[in-house]
């Protein structure tokens, strides 16, 4: 979707957004489900890059501290604590710049994602960037979905990190595409930006050939320590037309209400979930920061009539659409 249709929804009335974003969801995701995903941190800390919002960057003092790669053995004992808890999607994430085939870690992880494809969840992994080749052995060790977003807009980005570009994070989206793993792709809200920064982000991602299968919209969790520590946040009313376009702009996709909601009251989410989000995390950590309690999620989806999504670890990508062009280039 163009900007300037974004720019269009995004002045209607809060109401008037919210009747169109509801009717698109209510066409695309009937069931009143919500799907609970489990995120862990595999290798947490020390990350080479600026990314100017993150607890795990090494040029930040942030109280969270350089980790080895955790052990198989405890991330499978994670994985399936988080089956057990009714999680169907199981999100690992690692602080790298990126990973390079041949590389022992990068065998390690193939070899995390081999036993963990086992236990009948859907596999997400994060990992930074991804070269064609990483990018299809991840696909054939059994990664359903790679999480890499773009954050913000091409504009803004620039002001946020340093150590790699816009561009960049398209090449990888790109790789993962033509690998056949889902995209997952979305971004931060209170970086700083503004309205016209976030309908350009939700532009690019509507325009990816095929649309994401998810949409992660976080809001910033301030991080004393990096340079986006005092950032201002944003408007709990631009956060629910964030989702509002995200489910307008990409039907399909799961939107996922991701960082951020320890910060939300029970009312709030619901107005998101109205809006259009239908995925959360679920349990009580993020990566690094902390995440409202599972039984309070469960019982805030019981409130709603919501139910947790059933899993579909064997889903296939989003196809191409033949008749729309690839994603536009950033340089
Ligand atoms: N290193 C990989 C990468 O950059 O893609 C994977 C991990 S990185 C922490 C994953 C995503 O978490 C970021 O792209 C960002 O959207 C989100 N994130 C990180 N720190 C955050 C924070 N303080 N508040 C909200 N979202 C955050
Ligand atoms: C995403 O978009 N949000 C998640 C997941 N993908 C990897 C990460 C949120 C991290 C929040 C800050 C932290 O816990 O360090
Ligand atoms: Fe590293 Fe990812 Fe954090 Fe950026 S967002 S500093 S790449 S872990």
């Amino acid at each position: 979707m163009q900007f300037a249709e974004l720019k269009e929804l995004h002045s209607l009335p809060f109401f008037d957004l919210l009747k169109k974003a509801r009717s698109v969801h209510e066409a695309n995701w009937p069931e009143n489900e919500v799907q609970l995903c489990t995120l862990l941190s595999i290798k947490t800390g020390g990350c080479s890059e600026d990314c100017s919002y993150c607890a795990q960057s090494a040029r930040y003092t942030t109280g969270v501290d350089a980790e080895r790669l955790m052990e198989k053995c405890d991330i499978m004992k994670r994985a399936e604590a988080a089956r057990e808890n009714g999680s169907t999607r199981f999100c690992m994430g690692a602080a790298w710049k990126g990973v390079r085939d041949g590389t022992k870690r990068f065998d390690e992880v193939l070899d995390i994602v081999r036993s963990v494809s086992e236990l009948g969840m859907e596999v997400c992994t994060t990992l930074g960037e991804l070269g064609e080749v990483e990018a299809k052995k991840l696909k054939e060790a059994g990664v359903t979905a790679y999480n890499h977003n773009i954050d913000t807009s091409p504009e803004h980005y620039e002001n946020i990190v340093s150590t790699h570009t816009f561009q960049d994070r398209l090449n990888t989206v790109r790789h993962v595409q033509n690998a056949g793993m889902s995209v997952c792709c979305g971004g931060i809200l209170g970086l700083g930006e503004n309205v016209d920064d976030r309908l350009k982000m939700l532009e690019v991602i509507s325009e990816f050939n095929p649309q994401p299968e998810s949409v992660p919209i976080n809001s910033l969790v301030p991080i004393p320590g990096t340079p986006m520590a005092e950032s201002g946040g944003v408007d709990n009313f631009e956060v629910v037309r964030t989702i509002a376009l995200a489910r307008i702009a990409v039907p399909k996709a799961k939107v996922r209400l991701s960082a951020g909601r320890t910060r939300m009251g029970d009312e709030m989410q619901a107005l998101c979930f109205f809006a259009g989000a239908n995925s959360i995390f679920y349990g009580d950590k993020l990566l690094t920061t902390s995440n409202p309690q599972s039984e309070a999620d469960l019982a805030l989806m019981e409130k709603l009539g919501l139910r947790p999504q059933k899993p579909n670890p064997a889903q296939a990508a989003p196809k191409v659409d033949a008749e729309r062009p690839l994603e536009p280039s950033y340089q």
